[in-house]
This record gives structure tokens, C-alpha cells and sequence, in this order.
């Protein structure tokens, strides 16, 4: 696998997931505000090129692991926008019958395994798939997606140093967005770059600007060529910033209102189009096109999730454990 002698028009369809993930959260974002969808909300806006830049290489039955910021991780890895939705929204034609919700997404037929409120969670989770993966010999890889403030907890080391010793199969995606909840990097750690703890356990690494597809691409390229011909993990760090705040309704009073325009000026789907464009893969209309059927798209998973039932009443406890 290369991404080097793709023709820049094969790229478009990176271009329509993006816009797919971007319309899709600001859509869940004005539910939320009309209180047609409750709870907490993570949103990955302004991230999306991480989601893309990954997914986009993987085949179906790669198994992906998430947080609890994942909506566009199991997108790009094809999840059902109107299961998804109708999970969001608590309904029982989601996929997890509405009782998972925003954080505990699960789209097993597209390999998106499963998604978790608990920071750093799915990291060992995605070991055990690699372990399958490698017993099996099919030659899928493990990805897991996970924040800066994962790389303080103590199964993130464990897990680095177990796939590392394993050489597992596995591939660790850190989207260091510089902030754990309110708390910027500097405050929870004096290690700056999360790649670095790759280092130490001997995993190869790379550090990547997070907002570019391209490069987040040909990294995670690299990193799943070495995966999959049996030489262990990879570790890709990308720079990133989030342009919400930690959860909807965060007033975000912890970031400069001039660091957020200025963040918003690197916005992912803005730098793909203009670099689309230079390749003379797309024009204008085409532009206003993808957008558009992104957003009809979306709004109709919109009118399923919330036209759907609720879970009935005598289904509370089934699919559940204490
Ligand atoms: C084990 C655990 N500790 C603390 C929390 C509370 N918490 C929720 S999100 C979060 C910050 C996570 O930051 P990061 O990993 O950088 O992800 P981001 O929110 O930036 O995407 C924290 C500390 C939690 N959910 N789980
Ligand atoms: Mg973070």
C-alpha cells in the first residue's frame, strides 16, 4: 500500500468523509441545543483529518478502537450515520440499542469495535484484537485512537511496552489536541511530545501536523505497512486542535478567544480543499457539492434517529451489566 502515486481525484472521497463528519457533529451539536438529543457531547470538530487520514487506509475488517471523542473515528471507518444518530439520540434503532450513547459506540460490521468514557480504556483493548489479529494470520492490524491526556495513564505504558515485547500488530494514534479536559499539556505533563514514550519502549514513531490529511496520511501508511508485515506496533502523533470546547457547553474559558481564531484559521477541511485545488482535482461547484450532500445526508439520519422509538421500558436491564 502507498499513498504516493494516488491521482489527486482519488482523494476526493477523503474529502466527502470529512465533510460527512464535520456536517454530522454540527448537526448533533444543534439537536443537543434543542434538547432533542441529552447527555454529554464530545465533539472531534476540527479534528477530522486524523479520523480520515487513518480510516481511509484500512480495510473493513481492521478493527478500531475509540474514546470518548469517536464519532468521527467510526464514520470514517464506515459506521451507519443513521445508527449512529439514533444511538446519540438514546433510540432503540441505534447500535447499541440507544443504551451506549455518545461514548460507547460499537459499529462491528465496519470494524469500529468499541469506544469508551474511560480516558485510555481502549488502549489495552486493542492489543487483545492485534493478538487475535496476529493468531490468525489474516494480516488485519489494530488501530487505537486516543488523546494526550490518555498518555499519563498508567495501561497506556503498560500497553506501549506489552505490543512492543508481542510485537503486536497494533497501531497507537495520538491526537494531542494540547488539552485534557481544561487543563492545557504543560500542566499534566512535562513531556511535550507523546511520540517520545513510543521511543522508550523501542516502538517506531512519528510526530505529524494533525490538521494536514496528507501527512497524516503517509504516516499512518508507514505505520500499517510495518504492522502488517509482522514488525510489531506503530505510533503516530498528531498535532491537532479541537474548535469546540471539551464538551458542549464548556464555556472554554481556559483558551484565548485570539488562540481559537487562530486555530480555526488551520481548519483541516479548508486545507484539503485548497490543496485539492492546487492539484486540480476538484472545482468550486464540486466543492458546494460535497458539502451539500453531506449535509442531506445527515439531516435525513437526523429525521430517522429521532422519528425512531425510544428502548421500551421492559428492555432497561437486557444488554446491560452491573
Ligand atoms: C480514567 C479517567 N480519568 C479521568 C476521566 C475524566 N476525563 C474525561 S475526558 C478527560 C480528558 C481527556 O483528555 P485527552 O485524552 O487529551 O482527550 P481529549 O478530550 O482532548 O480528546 C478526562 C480527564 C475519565 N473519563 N476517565
Ligand atoms: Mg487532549
Amino acid at each position: 500500500m502507498t499513498t504516493k502515486r494516488e491521482k489527486p481525484t482519488e482523494l476526493v472521497p477523503l474529502l466527502r468523509t470529512m465533510w460527512l463528519i464535520r456536517a454530522f457533529e454540527e448537526k448533533v451539536s444543534a439537536l443537543y441545543a434543542a434538547r432533542q438529543i441529552v447527555g454529554l457531547l464530545h465533539l472531534g470538530i476540527g479534528q477530522e483529518a486524523v479520523a480520515v487520514g487513518t480510516c481511509g487506509l484500512l480495510r473493513t475488517d481492521d478493527y478500531v478502537f475509540g474514546g470518548h471523542r469517536s464519532h468521527g473515528h467510526a464514520i470514517a471507518k464506515g459506521a451507519d450515520i443513521n445508527r449512529l444518530m439514533a444511538e446519540i439520540a438514546g433510540r432503540a434503532t441505534g447500535y447499541c440499542a440507544g443504551k451506549g450513547g455518545s461514548m460507547h459506540i460499537v459499529a462491528m460490521e465496519a470494524g469500529f469495535v468499541t469506544a469508551t468514557g474511560v480516558v485510555g480504556g481502549t488502549i489495552p483493548l486493542a492489543l487483545g484484537a492485534a493478538f487475535a489479529a496476529k493468531e490468525t494470520g489474516k494480516g488485519q492490524v489494530a488501530v487505537v485512537f486516543f488523546g494526550d491526556g490518555a498518555g499519563q495513564a498508567g495501561p497506556f505504558h503498560e500497553s506501549l511496552n506489552i505490543a512492543s515485547l508481542w510485537r503486536l500488530p497494533v497501531i497507537f494514534v495520538c491526537e494531542n489536541n494540547g488539552y485534557a479536559e481544561f487543563t492545557p499539556l504543560s500542566a499534566h505533563t512535562l513531556v511535550e511530545r507523546l511520540a517520545r514514550h513510543a521511543q522508550t519502549y523501542n516502538i517506531p514513531s512519528s510526530t505529524v501536523d494533525g490538521k494536514d490529511l496528507l501527512r497524516v496520511r503517509d504516516a499512518v501508511a508507514e505505520a500499517v505497512r510495518h504492522a502488517r508485515a509482522g514488525k510489531g506496533p506503530a505510533f503516530v502523533e498528531c498535532l491537532t486542535h479541537r474548535l469546540r470546547g471539551h464538551y458542549e457547553g464548556d464555556p472554554a474559558k481556559y483558551r484565548e478567544l485570539s488562540q481559537l481564531a487562530e486555530w480555526k484559521s488551520k481548519d483541516p477541511i479548508a486545507r484539503f480543499i485548497r490543496e485539492l485545488k492546487r492539484k486540480k482535482a476538484l472545482s468550486d461547484q464540486e466543492v458546494e457539492a460535497i458539502e451539500d450532500e453531506a449535509r442531506d445526508l445527515v439531516e435525513r439520519a437526523a429525521e430517522f434517529a429521532i422519528a425512531s422509538p425510544w428502548p421500551a421500558e421492559e428492555e432497561v436491564d437486557s444488554q446491560v451489566t452491573a
